[in-house]
């Protein structure tokens, strides 16, 4: 039976602070209707898909923040109609959201939903980056640090739509652990959205490397985790801040297969055979052959840097 399944990236442009959630929604479904044209069977839309990038703006009263978040399971009302095209057109997708929990605790999240309208999985950002106080020194803010706890639910992965499938968001595709971890488990796609500004503001650099970083540590993990990694962004100027595009569609062998060109609601596809994910699993990555655990124990015994004595 062909294992191939056709993927799409689905990325988002700009969604201003005032812009409603029913707006950012009626984009997703434009975005759907050409999935389905185009053959789509699961389609990736970016983290916090339904609001601006509010970790920019700093309020010292964090429920200040709340109209950000979901509340209660989803669907929520105004997402219903998304999740009710998706399953008319039998088409899966990962969606980013924030979510404030019924006991009060805030995460930033994302679903996977699969292609009979079943919410299949759910994950939690574990490494959130940025800073939970004001910084005066950068042009913009980067609060996630203030606004969410890290994830709880680990880095799980889900048989679903004939594959093994995986999620992770933003800042979390910059470290190897996360897709080590769900390649553990056998994963085929990693799925994940992400909000990248084009600028540092934490260290000067150049601001081109933020693209050659996004897609090399993407490319590096799809091919050393021989899996699919599907990530797309939200993109283009957000209240005055620029975020970058390239989203991409990468194949096991860590060549991408789809790029975006624009910074603008656009969809992405590609044609995956979850067969070649397999061919890298049983091959140079069979971990059981391979892996020497005896000398990795230090990644999980320790956070941080210890250096030798001088
Ligand atoms: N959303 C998110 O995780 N963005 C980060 C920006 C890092 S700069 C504080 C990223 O890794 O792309």
């Amino acid at each position: 039976m062909s294992r191939i399944i056709n993927v799409g990236a689905a990325q988002l442009g700009p969604i201003a602070p005032d812009e409603s959630r029913v707006s950012a929604v009626n984009r997703m479904i434009d975005l759907l209707k050409q999935a389905k044209d185009r053959g789509v069977k699961l389609v990736v839309f970016p983290e916090l898909a339904l609001t601006t990038f509010f970790p920019r703006y700093y309020e010292q009263d964090i429920s200040k923040m709340d109209h950000h978040f979901e509340r209660g399971d989803m669907p929520t009302p105004e997402t219903r109609p998304l999740f009710e095209k998706a399953k008319e057109y039998g088409i899966g997708f990962y969606l980013g959201y924030a979510e404030l929990t019924e006991d009060g605790h805030r995460f930033n999240t994302s679903i996977l939903v699969d292609d009979t309208g079943k919410i299949v999985g759910k994950y939690r950002k574990v490494h959130l980056p940025g800073h939970s106080e004001y910084d005066g020194n950068r042009p913009w803010q980067h609060l996630e640090k203030r606004y969410f706890e890290p994830g709880d639910l680990g880095f799980p992965v889900w048989r679903a739509m004939g594959g093994i499938m995986g999620m992770c968001i933003c800042n979390d595709r910059r470290w190897p652990e996360t897709y080590r971890v769900m390649s553990l488990k056998g994963v085929e796609i990693v799925m994940l959205g992400y909000n990248t500004p084009d600028v540092n503001t934490s260290a000067p650099e150049p601001n081109h490397l933020r693209m050659f970083h996004n897609h090399l540590v993407m490319q590096a993990s799809a091919y050393q985790n021989s899996c699919f990694v599907v990530a797309t962004a939200k993109a283009g100027i957000e209240d005055g801040c620029m975020l970058i595009g390239g989203s991409c569609i990468v194949q096991p062998s860590g060549e991408m297969i789809a790029l975006a060109t624009t910074v603008k609601d656009e969809l992405i596809t590609a044609a995956c055979d979850l067969d070649l994910a397999k061919m890298g699993k049983e091959t140079v990555f069979n971990f059981a052959k391979h892996r020497r655990i005896e000398h990795y124990g230090i990644i999980t015994g320790q956070t941080g840097v210890v250096e030798p004595a001088e």
